[in-house]
């Protein structure tokens, strides 16, 4: 960019956001961020805004974007409760990796300290939670703080980073503004090369394993390196498992394919788990929810851990290779050593596995009204690409496990925080990148009514989003909870819900509901070929559960198909 002379803070920071490849923020307006949106009316062309209803709709949205687009996604509120409100989804994306800046108006420098108005100290609060944050208290610092957000957002383990900028500083005069992106700083170092003897040593346990089993995470999708682990995987005919954030890195169809890890993921993937010799570990990081009881997790396998950030790395589970580094490239490293093989009889093993929980499980939900079948038949109706964002509780589990995704779908979900409404706002999100020709939000009743208000921000930008509500007249996962370990005391697990047809028709959306299963399919049917925003509520069956389900403390191959055994 040509240097700019005279220019004010907040005309600097539009101007860095436009240099950063930014096309979209997601906002909402304030005293103290004015001067910033001021700026924006006259780069109109150049950088759009989005307008939504709250603030924690802003920072899920940018997650969608940043998600879907495998870009930083930004938000920008104003000080106070702008601030606060955006502290859930910074830490949705602080544990989930995801890229994003946010950015928060404050009080002027002299009036920091003096409990001004709407004046709260996010750079304190937002600490624990943040990548990185920073307090911008003049204009001079912008072009170099804000190229620093970016590049920490995306580099290395990505993650959210905070500008907090005074709204002095957005009022200054900056002389001379020079602004170079930045891809070095000298105390932070994310570009880790894997070491040439952990790529062989994995290698060598690769070739000599008999029941090799790999499990992908986010890390997969996150270094976009989905063809290296469908190479490596069909050079040694190895089964792939996924975690709830690395679904849809492998197709589901892949005859490899075991299934996903975890809680509530497929029988397969849990019980090979505790049966591989070698598990291949790619950008993950052994969450409490993928292992079950940690004592008891693949002890006799030899585990390889790829994992961008060197302090996962050791943390849960002690691997006997780890290599820091960026999925793909040591996926790349390992690829050439590695010889081809056959695993028959281990495959064989899958498909017992697999067989057996489609008599005892799917089978049974895919012939009733439920949550999975609801989701199939959106998956199996759907032509194109579709990022499907599903937001918590069982509808989250059943849009896992009953989407068929294909390549170039995409999970988009709250793994880490598991932060109910996410789905909504992060849709709206998805649905600015245009990366997807269907973007499917799937979400609770209650999970709905916790960010129902960015139904208006669907509306104002006619963003053509399908919404998929399960709704069973329960907070279900609750009410599952309460089933297994409460002697099925529901306190306050079921919803008194309105009329939800009748709150979307009011936005102006098409909406309808299906209470029976004959109407599922030609319902689903009109939704998908829709043009434009659509709402269908499914009635599902009030009390069913997810299953198969790990047990509290057990472990993963102690999963219990149905609520016997
Ligand atoms: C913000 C937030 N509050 C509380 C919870 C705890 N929680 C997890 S699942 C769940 C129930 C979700 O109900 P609903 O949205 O109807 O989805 P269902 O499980 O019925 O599909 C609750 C309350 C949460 N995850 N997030
Ligand atoms: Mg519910």
């Amino acid at each position: 960019m040509e240097n700019k002379f005279n220019i004010t803070g907040a005309e600097a920071i539009t101007l860095a956001l436009i240099e950063e490849g930014v096309d979209t923020v997601f906002g909402y307006p304030g005293g103290n961020n004015l001067p910033i949106y001021d700026s924006f009316y006259t780069h109109e062309n150049e950088i759009r805004h989005v307008l939504v209803r709250h603030e924690q709709g802003a920072v899920h949205a940018a997650e969608g974007y940043a998600s879907a687009n495998r870009k930083v996604g930004v938000c920008m509120v104003t000080s106070g409760p702008g601030a606060t409100n955006l502290l859930t989804g910074i830490a949705d994306a602080q544990l989930d990796s995801v890229p994003i800046v946010c950015i928060t108006g404050q009080v002027v420098k002299p009036q920091l300290g003096y409990d001004a108005f709407q004046e709260t100290d996010v750079v304190g609060f937002s600490m624990p939670v943040t990548k990185w944050n920073y307090q911008i208290t003049s204009a001079s610092e912008i072009a170099s703080v804000m190229a620093k957000a970016f590049y920490i957002a995306r580099s290395g383990r990505p993650g959210p980073v905070l500008l907090d900028i005074t709204k002095d500083a957005q009022t200054q005069i900056i002389e001379k503004f020079e602004y170079k992106k930045c891809n070095k700083i000298r105390s932070y170092h994310p570009k880790l090369k894997p070491s040439e003897t952990s790529i062989n040593e994995a290698a060598t346990l690769l070739n000599n394993a008999q029941r090799p089993l790999m499990v992908v995470g986010h890390g997969v999708l996150l270094s976009g390196c989905q063809n290296e682990v469908k190479e490596l995987a069909e050079k040694l005919n190895m089964p792939v498992a996924s975690t709830l954030l690395g679904l849809s890195s492998i197709e589901n169809e892949n005859p490899l394919f075991a299934g996903m890890v975890g809680l509530h993921g497929n029988y397969a993937a849990n019980m090979m788990t505790n049966r591989c010799d070698v598990l291949l570990a790619v950008g993950m990081r052994f969450s409490d929810r993928v292992i079950g009881n940690p004592e008891k997790y693949a002890n006799q396998a030899a585990v390889i851990h790829i994992e961008i950030d060197p302090s996962e790395v050791g943390k849960i589970i002690s691997p006997a290779v780890g290599i820091v580094s960026d999925a793909k490239s040591a996926l790349q490293k390992i690829l050439p050593l590695i010889r081809k093989s056959s695993h028959i009889s281990w495959l064989n093993q899958m498909k017992e596995f697999q067989a057996k929980e489609n008599e005892t499980v799917i089978g049974e939900n895919l012939s009733k009204l439920r949550m999975g079948k609801a989701v199939r038949v959106v998956s199996e109706k759907k032509t194109g690409s579709t990022a499907v964002v599903a937001d918590v509780g069982q509808n989250q589990m059943a849009s896992a496990r009953y989407f068929n995704f294909q390549e170039g779908d995409s999970i988009i979900t709250s793994g880490g925080l598991g932060t109910m409404g996410f789905a909504l706002p992060a849709s709206i999100g998805a649905a600015y990148t245009k990366k997807f020709q269907n973007v499917v939000c799937i979400m609770g009743d209650g999970g709905f009514q916790m960010t129902i208000e960015e139904l208006g921000t669907i509306m104002q930008y006619k963003l053509p989003v399908k919404i998929l509500l399960l709704n069973n007249n329960y907070l279900g996962m609750i009410r599952q909870l309460q089933d297994l370990y409460y002697n099925s005391h529901y306190y306050f697990g079921e919803m008194q819900n309105p009329d939800f047809v009748k709150i979307v028709d009011a936005y102006g959306i098409k909406a309808e509901k299906v209470d029976s299963l004959e109407a599922l399919d030609p319902a689903v049917k009109r939704m998908m070929d829709y043009n434009g925003a659509y709402f269908l509520e499914v009635r599902v069956e009030k009390q069913e559960n997810i299953y198969p389900v790990i047990p509290a403390g057990k472990a993963v191959d102690e999963m219990l198909l149905t609520p016997n055994n």
